[in-house]
C-alpha cells in the first residue's frame, strides 16, 4: 500500500486528491492549518483507507519540520508527495500591490514547497523510489495582468518542478507538475479576502474545472507505471483558451 503526503488537503484540489486517492487505497497524510477541516477529512477517509493528519503552516519552516518528524512510525516512508498547498493574494498592479500579500505568496507557494520537499526528499532518496506532483498553474507558462508576483511564485513552481527532475533524476525519483487554468475552489475567495460575491463571479457564465477533474488527472500521473514519468500538464476548462480568453455567455 502507497503513502502519500497532501499539503492544503483541507480544501479544493488538495481535498479533492485524498478523496480521490482514497478510493485507490493510498494512505493519506492529510495536512493543512484548520485542524476541524483535517479531522472531518479524517473521519470521512478513514472508513476506506489509513489515515493520519498534520497541522502546519508550510510557510513556516520549523513546524514543517517539526509536523514531519513527528509522523507515527507507520506513516514515515512516503511514496508521493503532492505539493498542493498554495493561494493567489490579491489581484492588482504591481504599482499598487500590497506586500504583505506578495510575501504570502512567495513564503507559502515558493518556500513552503520547498521547505516540505526537504523534509521529505532524504527520505525517497534513501528508498531510491519516490513522486512528488507539484501543483502549478497556468499562471506559470503565461503571465496575465495583475497577475504578476502570483505568476512570478508558479513560474518559480515551474523551474523547481524541472530542477528536481534533475537532481533526483539518479534517485529513481519520478517529479511533474500540473498546471490547472480555473478551478472552483476557494482559490478566489482567498485572493478576494473572502469578498465571496466576487469570488462567485469569476466562475459564472462558463463551466469552470471542479477540484475532482484535476484530483483525477493528478491519479492518472501517479498511478502510471513506475518507468513512466509525465513532465507535465497544462490543463484547461474547455471554455478556457488562455489566462485572460475566456468564452462566457
Ligand atoms: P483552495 O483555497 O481551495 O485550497 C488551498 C489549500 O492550501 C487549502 O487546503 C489551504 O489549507 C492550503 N494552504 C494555504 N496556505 C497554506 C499555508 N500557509 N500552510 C499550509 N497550507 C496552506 O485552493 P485550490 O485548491 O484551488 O489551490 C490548490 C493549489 O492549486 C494552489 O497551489 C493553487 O495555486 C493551485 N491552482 C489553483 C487554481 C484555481 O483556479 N483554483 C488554478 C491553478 C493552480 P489551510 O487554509 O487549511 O491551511
Ligand atoms: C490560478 C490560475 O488564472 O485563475 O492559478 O489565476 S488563474
Amino acid at each position: 500500500m502507497k503513502t502519500a503526503l497532501i499539503t492544503g488537503a483541507t480544501s479544493g484540489i488538495g481535498k479533492a486528491t485524498a478523496q480521490e486517492f482514497a478510493k485507490h487505497k493510498i494512505r493519506l497524510i492529510l495536512c493543512g492549518r484548520r485542524e476541524d477541516r483535517l479531522e472531518s477529512l479524517k473521519e470521512e477517509l478513514s472508513k476506506i483507507t489509513e489515515v493520519t493528519t498534520l497541522q502546519f503552516d508550510v510557510s513556516k519552516k520549523e513546524e514543517v519540520a517539526f509536523a514531519i518528524k513527528s509522523l507515527p512510525e507507520n506513516f514515515k516512508k512516503i511514496d508521493i508527495l503532492i505539493n498542493n498547498a498554495g493561494n493567489a493574494h490579491g489581484l492588482s498592479t504591481i504599482q499598487d500591490g500590497n506586500i504583505d500579500d506578495w510575501d504570502a505568496m512567495l513564503d507559502i507557494n515558493v518556500k513552503g514547497l520547498l521547505y516540505v520537499s526537504k523534509s521529505i526528499i532524504p527520505q525517497m532518496i534513501a528508498q531510491n523510489e519516490g513522486f512528488i506532483v507539484n501543483i502549478g498553474s497556468i499562471a506559470a507558462k503565461e503571465v496575465y495582468k495583475n497577475g504578476n508576483v502570483y505568476c512570478a511564485s508558479k513560474v518559480a513552481v515551474d523551474a523547481l518542478n524541472k530542477s528536481m527532475r534533475l537532481d533526483l533524476n539518479e534517485y529513481n525519483i519520478r517529479v511533474s507538475a500540473i498546471h490547472p487554468g480555473m478551478v472552483e475552489t476557494e482559490f478566489s475567495e482567498v485572493r478576494f479576502k473572502g469578498d465571496k460575491e466576487r469570488a462567485k463571479s469569476v466562475y459564472k457564465g462558463f463551466k469552470p474545472l471542479q477540484a475532482a477533474d484535476v484530483a483525477d488527472i493528478i491519479y492518472f500521473v501517479v498511478s502510471r507505471p513506475y518507468h513512466v514519468n509525465i513532465e507535465d500538464l497544462v490543463v484547461y476548462p474547455t471554455a478556457q483558451a488562455s489566462a485572460g480568453v475566456v468564452n462566457k455567455n
